[in-house]
Order: structure tokens, then C-alpha cells, then sequence
């Protein structure tokens, strides 16, 4: 046990005696961030409830995340660290001792290293969110070998990038006061999957009168519960935001002294604008010119009015110019003055600051070495590049943890042929044999949130949190940090800061005097001081407090049609008329818990959803075994006929285990490692397919 248990009382009632209620923190990839009470009994963990007192979280987890024990307690865990045995690829592996395996890990990479450290790439995302096992240790380590740097693009980057152009930062409203708006825009985000906590505002306001909107090429289950869908094509969010701009110049829906007096760039933006009449824009996105009309009417005469961007939007060619054009609707009609008007994508910029990065992850162990930088999201083309020209070494190692890029990230066989070289040396730090593990050299057990110690921020809320351990980790399991620690030790590192505990740095992460830290360290989260209504005044965290219409090096935002649609690309369309999306499943976080025996359950199995019409077309009934292609190659799954998916879209939900799903294939073997116009993000719902009767599984 590396802590004493901090107990907050017993969970009440006859037969609960003993229980010991722990501090935690849910750390996957959600913008809500939950504060957990993990109950425990004997040292096994008996429940994990949502901590009642976080306003956020308000006692209530989703069901993933309810379910968190059997995870911790799965019997395919691996606990003890793994050396593969059979071919790579095939997931055979015996176990050995720690020290064999760290020893035979530091040796090899100091060989590569010998010859040049760039050779070695680290791989993760955001497995955990947490500070300390996330890019704690493991950046620190990284840093002092002077190995390749990861660009960590696949998720929020075009977006993020977006926002940081036009506000300077990635900020935003506060989440609680989406309860007083009377107008919401739910624009590509499916809170009741990817966000609940959020919804239950939304749900507030709903009951309170507002008007709930819909914006999604998906008709998904948040769709169904508010009081409009707009079922636009994939990708053509940027001409919709100019069209409703259009109607709110041609109304004069315009809040004048606010644009005067907080915007740079309008009159461009106006001109910009009056180029897309609602008749342009309903083309371009499939919608009909009374529904674009109707949206700019209510945007523009409803107070507050606010917008609930998610990142279901951005992952297209033109995400970063969507997301621009997307986030100067608030400063058009002034939302920004009320604090339930506004914008909210991501919260995360409030943070900078706070944190202790430079402490947390040492970037200047590099000393004066640059070294290059690989895109995580086209980690396919960089294990199968021969080295040379600009590009740098070949990759010989590459180090994954939080991660499961063979299952997430686009254009999976070259990803999977990449992990297969034999020559390549790779080490998973992982809880489970994944698609990725099962390509190592050697798999280390790693500990999961109720065995650590972390601190989090979060991207759908402001407020610092802390996680401690509540039980001792199962089997041999040790945590990210300690891994690292260990390895370090074996390459010889010997600064101080490879000695920090996780609590010592756990503790650490906040600076003291923007955190409250006795209160962060007392009920496990505290509120970072943000104004209610940021920028009701201005004062953007751009250079001169304006938000930025015209970005350097951007231009003037516009709409930026995706590489493979029907309008850009009509040959490819002959071939592959279906537009795919691929959105997160409800009981699924990306690959995490796919293996969860009653969440995979509750999923069923890999499904692609078709509009009837289109179905027909095919021959294809509910149910039936088919196979989506495309030039990059096949995903074997299952029909699901239903007006869920519009005309010419279909959506492939979830990102299935290869592994687990059928034939060895997920929708990743669809996606292309082409990248957005802003923040080098993959593309991965602007994706031309056909499907077709699967013959050979019928
Ligand atoms: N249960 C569950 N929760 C999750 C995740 C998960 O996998 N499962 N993933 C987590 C992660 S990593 C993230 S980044 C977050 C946010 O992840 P997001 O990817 O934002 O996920 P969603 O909120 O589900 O919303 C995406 C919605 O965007 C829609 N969409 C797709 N293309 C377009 C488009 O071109 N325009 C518009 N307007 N909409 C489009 C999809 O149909 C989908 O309903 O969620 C997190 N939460
Ligand atoms: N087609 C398609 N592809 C997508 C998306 C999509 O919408 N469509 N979404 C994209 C998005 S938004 C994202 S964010 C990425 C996500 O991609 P990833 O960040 O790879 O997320 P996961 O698939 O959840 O895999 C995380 C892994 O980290 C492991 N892990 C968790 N905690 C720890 C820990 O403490 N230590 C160690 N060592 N391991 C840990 C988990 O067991 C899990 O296997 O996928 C992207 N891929
Ligand atoms: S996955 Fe999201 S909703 Fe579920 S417990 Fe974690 S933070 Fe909360
Ligand atoms: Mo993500």
C-alpha cells in the first residue's frame, strides 16, 4: 500500500461497517472529469460512486465508469510483466521477473540510443488524463534520453488550435451555467454518450424552457431528446456557421458595441459572411434553406444562447476553419455579455498556469537538443518510413503507454504492418493484452486510478482534482511513473527529479499560489478562480484581450470541403458513394472497455448503421453480415438498418478490439492518415466507403 487510506466516513447503513471511502478521480479521456468515492472493503474495492459534493459530478458516474471494479478485478488483467514468444503480432507471451525485463528494456534502448535517440519514440495519449502518470514521469524520462517528440494530435488538436487562433486560448463557458441558457446549440457532441454530466444541465434548462438543437449528421439518442435535429452533412459545419452569419448581418441581428469593441477583423468576417446565403449553405450541407433560416432566427433573437461544441465536428479536413467560424457566433450576437451565453468546447486553457508543466515534465532535460517530431496520427507511415530525407532515423523502439494506437489510430494496417517489423523494438505499458500489446517485445503491468496517486485538470470544467490510492495494486502491477523511475535508474539517469515520488509529485502538480491546495488536498477538487462570465467584458487571453478574426498565417476563416465527399471528390464518390463517420459507442471510451464482458455486451457487436433507403439500394436487411470498403481496405461487421443514419451517411460506432470484433478488423482499416487544415489532426469522419453483402460470413 503506498498510502494510508483517507477515510471519509462509512457509507452508511446496517452491514456497511467497514467500508472505507476514498478520494478519486475518474481519469479516462471525458470531458467531465468525475470526483469518485471508491468504497473499499478488506482492501477490494466494493463500489465506485460519484462524489455527491462536486457540483459536476453531483453523485452520479456513467455506467462505464460505475462498473470500474470490473475492470480492476478482470481476470484477463495482466499482472506480471510479459516477453513475447511467438511472432510478433500474435500476442504469445511468458512471464518474467521485473528486474529481467527492465534490465533487457534498458539495454536495448541504450543501444539505440548509442547510435541515436530519435530512433526511439514514445507513444501515448490519454489512456490517463492524469498529470503524474500521463506526461509526468514518463516526459522526464523521455526528455533526458532525447527521443523523437510525440505530436499529440489524435484527438483535439484542430479544434484546439482553432480556438487558441481565434480566443487565444482553449476556454470557454462554464459548464453549470448551460442550466440558465434559453437557447442551446448541441453541435457535433452526443452528450448522453460522450458527456452526461453536461446534458443534465442541458436537461435544467430544458425543463426551465429553453430550446434544445441538435447538429449532427447522426440522428443519435441526444437528437431524439431535443426539440430539433439538423441532420447536416459531414463536414460542412463551416458553411453552415457562415450562412447563419449571413442571416445575422441581413437581420442586423447584430450586437455592434461588442464586435467594436472585443473583435479584430469584422469587417472581413462580414464580407466572408454575405458570401454564403442560407440557399449556398443548405447545398453544400444537405439541410433544407427553412432549416438554416430558422436556426439564424432564433440564434440571433433568443438571450442567452449558448453553444456546446464538442469534437465530433472537427475531425475533417476542414475542422480547424469550422471551429473558428463556429466560435466568432457568440461575439456576433454579444452571448458572451450573460454568463449562460457563450461557447464551450473545451476548458482546458484555464488550467495553463496552474499547472506546474515545466516541473511536472522537465522539457528542459533536453537541453539544447530539438529533437524532431512524429505526428502520433500518422504513426502508420512513420514505422513503415525507411529513414532518411527530411523525415530522420528509421524508428527502432517505440515505448506505448495510455495508449492503443493499433486500434485507434487511422489507417490501421499500416499502423498494424508497422507494429509487425520485426526489427522494431516495442514495450507496452498496459492493464490488458490489446491489439497494440499484443505487438510488443514485452507488455508491463501497469496499475490503474484506484492504485495510484494522480492529480487531474479537466476540459469540460474548472476544477483541480486529486486521486488517491485506494487499494494496493493487484498482481505485480506498478504505476507509469514508477516504471519510468525504474528505467531511469537503469540508463544511468541520475538528476533529482527522477527520485520524485507520485505523491510528491501528485502533490505537487498545482502551483500554490493559483490552487487552494489545502482544499484540493482536503476534499479531493477545488474550483480554479474564473470569472463567471469571462469575456462579458472582453479580455480574451489573446495578445491585446481582441478575439482574432483574421489568424496569422490563417487568412479569414471560410468553409473547407472535405478531401472525400460527393462535391470534392465525384470520382472517388462513383466508387464510394457512403460518407463514414465512425462516433464514439455509448458503453465503450474509444478502445477502453471493450473487453468488459456485460459493457461489450450492452454494445452487442460491431455495427454499421444505414438509412433504409440506402440499405434497400444494396439488398442489405437489419442484421445482416456486410463488409464497408474502400480502397485502404475491409471492415467486417454488422447491419443495423435505421433512420439513425441519414441518406448516403453511414456510421460505424465505436472503436471495437480488432481482436474482438470480426475477421481481425475495425473501421480504422477505412480512415486515411491525410491531415486537417489546423493542428496536424487525423481526418477520420471524412471517409468515402461502400458496403456490400458480406458473401463469404453470410
Ligand atoms: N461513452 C463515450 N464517451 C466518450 C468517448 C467514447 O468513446 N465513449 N470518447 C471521449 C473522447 S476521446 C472525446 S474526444 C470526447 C468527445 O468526443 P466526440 O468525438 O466529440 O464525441 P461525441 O460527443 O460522441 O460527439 C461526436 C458527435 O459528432 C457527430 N459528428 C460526426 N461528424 C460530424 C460533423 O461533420 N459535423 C457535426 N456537426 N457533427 C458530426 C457524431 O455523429 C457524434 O454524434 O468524448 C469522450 N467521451
Ligand atoms: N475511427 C475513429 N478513430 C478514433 C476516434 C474516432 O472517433 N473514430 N477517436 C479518436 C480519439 S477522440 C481519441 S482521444 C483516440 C483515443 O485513443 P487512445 O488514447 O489510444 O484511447 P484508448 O483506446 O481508450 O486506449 C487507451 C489505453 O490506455 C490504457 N491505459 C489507461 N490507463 C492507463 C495507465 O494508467 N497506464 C497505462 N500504461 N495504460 C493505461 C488503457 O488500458 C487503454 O488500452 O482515438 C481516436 N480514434
Ligand atoms: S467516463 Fe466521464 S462520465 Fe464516466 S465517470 Fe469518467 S468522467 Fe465521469
Ligand atoms: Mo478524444
Amino acid at each position: 500500500m503506498p498510502s494510508p487510506l483517507w477515510h471519509i466516513g462509512g457509507m452508511g447503513g446496517p452491514g456497511a461497517g467497514g467500508v472505507q471511502v476514498v478520494q478519486g478521480v475518474c481519469p479516462h479521456d471525458c470531458p467531465d472529469t468525475c470526483a469518485l468515492h471508491v468504497g473499499v472493503q478488506d482492501g477490494r474495492i466494493v463500489r465506485v460512486a460519484g462524489d455527491p459534493g462536486h457540483p459536476p459530478t453531483h453523485g452520479a458516474l456513467c455506467t462505464k465508469v460505475s462498473r470500474y471494479a470490473e475492470r480492476v478485478y478482470h481476470p484477463d488483467r495482466v499482472l506480471t510483466p510479459l516477453r513475447r514468444v511467438g511472432a510478433k503480432g500474435r500476442g504469445r507471451f511468458e512471464p518474467v521477473g521485473w528486474d529481467e525485463a527492465l534490465d533487457a528494456i534498458a539495454e536495448r534502448l541504450r543501444a539505440v540510443a548509442a547510435r541515436d535517440p530519435e530512433a526511439i519514440v514514445p507513444y501515448s495519449y490519454a489512456g490517463t488524463m492524469g498529470l503524474v502518470q500521463g506526461e509526468g514521469m514518463a516526459a522526464r524520462f523521455f526528455h533526458r534520453l532525447g527521443a523523437s517528440l510525440l505530436d499529440r494530435t489524435i484527438c483535439a488538436s484542430a479544434g484546439g488550435d482553432a480556438l487558441a487562433a481565434t480566443y487565444g486560448g482553449k476556454v470557454g463557458m462554464h459548464v453549470e451555467h448551460f442550466a440558465e441558457s434559453r437557447l442551446i446549440l448541441i453541435w457535433g457532441s452526443n452528450p448522453i454518450t460522450s458527456s452526461v454530466h453536461f446534458w443534465n444541465y442541458a436537461q435544467q434548462a430544458k425543463r426551465a424552457g429553453a430550446r434544445l438543437v441538435c447538429i449532427d449528421p447522426r440522428r443519435t439518442e441526444t437528437a431524439d431528446k431535443c426539440h430539433q435535429h439538423l441532420a447536416l452533412l459531414p463536414g460542412t459545419d463551416g458553411a453552415l456557421a457562415l450562412a447563419l452569419m449571413h442571416e445575422l448581418v441581413l437581420h442586423d441581428w447584430v450586437d455592434h458595441d461588442y464586435l467594436g469593441r472585443h473583435v479584430d477583423g469584422w469587417e472581413a468576417l462580414r464580407a466572408r459572411a454575405l458570401q454564403w446565403p442560407p440557399e449556398r449553405a443548405a447545398a453544400v450541407c444537405g439541410l433544407t434553406v427553412g432549416e438554416v433560416r430558422g436556426l439564424a432566427r432564433e440564434y440571433g433573437t433568443t438571450r442567452p444562447a449558448a453553444i456546446r461544441l464538442n469534437y465530433g465536428m472537427q475531425r475533417v479536413r476542414g475542422g480547424g476553419n469550422a471551429v473558428r467560424l463556429i466560435a466568432l457566433l457568440p461575439c456576433l450576437v454579444g452571448a458572451w455579455r450573460h454568463r449562460a451565453g457563450g461557447l464551450l468546447l473545451s476548458s482546458s486553457g484555464w488550467f495553463r498556469g496552474a499547472r506546474r508543466d515545466a516541473w511536472l515534465q522537465r522539457p528542459d532535460l533536453l537541453g539544447a537538443r530539438l529533437p524532431r517530431t512524429i505526428n502520433m496520427s500518422t504513426i502508420g507511415d512513420a514505422l513503415l518510413h525507411p529513414g532518411g530525407g527530411g523525415f530522420g532515423p528509421r524508428v527502432e523502439a517505440v515505448v506505448v503507454y495510455n495508449s492503443n494506437p493499433v486500434a485507434v489510430a487511422p489507417e490501421s494496417a499500416k499502423v498494424a504492418a508497422g507494429f509487425a517489423r520485426d526489427d522494431l523494438f516495442t514495450v507496452v505499458l498496459e492493464h490488458f493484452l490489446t491489439d497494440t500489446a499484443d505487438h510488443a517485445d514485452f507488455v508491463l503491468p501497469a496499475t490503474m486510478q484506484p492504485e495510484h496517486w494522480d492529480a487531474h485538470g479537466a476540459y469540460g470544467h474548472v476544477y483541480a482534482m486529486l486521486n488517491r490510492p485506494a487499494i494496493a495494486p493487484c498482481g505485480q502491477a506498478r504505476s507509469n511513473a514508477e516504471i519510468f523511475r525504474q528505467l531511469a535508474v537503469r540508463m544511468g539517469f541520475t538528476e533529482p527529479c527522477f527520485a520524485d515520488s507520485d505523491e510528491a509529485m501528485a502533490l505537487g502538480a498545482y502551483d500554490p499560489s493559483r490552487v487552494d491546495l489545502a482544499a484540493l488536498r482536503g476534499r479531493g477538487w477545488t474550483r480554479l478562480p474564473v470569472d463567471a462570465a469571462p469575456f462579458a467584458e472582453g479580455g480574451f487571453p489573446t495578445v491585446d484581450g481582441r478575439v482574432v478574426v483574421d489568424a496569422p498565417g490563417l487568412g479569414v476563416p471560410d468553409h473547407v470541403p472535405n478531401y472525400e465527399s460527393v462535391h470534392s471528390a465525384p470520382e472517388l464518390a462513383r466508387r464510394y458513394p457512403l460518407a463514414m463517420i465512425s462516433p464514439p459507442a455509448r458503453h465503450f471510451l474509444n478502445s477502453t472497455f471493450v473487453n468488459v464482458p456485460s459493457l461489450r455486451a450492452a454494445e452487442r457487436e460491431p455495427l454499421v448503421e444505414l438509412h433504409p433507403d440506402d440499405a434497400a439500394a444494396r439488398g442489405i436487411a437489419d442484421g445482416a453480415a456486410v463488409r464497408v470498403f474502400n480502397d485502404r481496405g475491409v471492415y467486417h461487421c454488422t447491419a443495423a438498418v435505421s433512420s439513425r443514419a441519414r441518406p448516403g451517411v453511414v456510421n460505424g460506432l465505436g472503436i471495437w478490439w480488432r481482436k474482438l470484433g470480426r475477421a481481425g478488423t475495425n473501421v480504422n482499416e477505412l480512415t486515411h492518415q491525410r491531415l486537417t487544415d489546423i493542428g496536424r489532426a487525423p481526418a477520420f469522419y471524412d471517409c468515402l466507403v461502400e458496403v456490400e453483402l458480406d458473401r463469404v460470413a453470410a
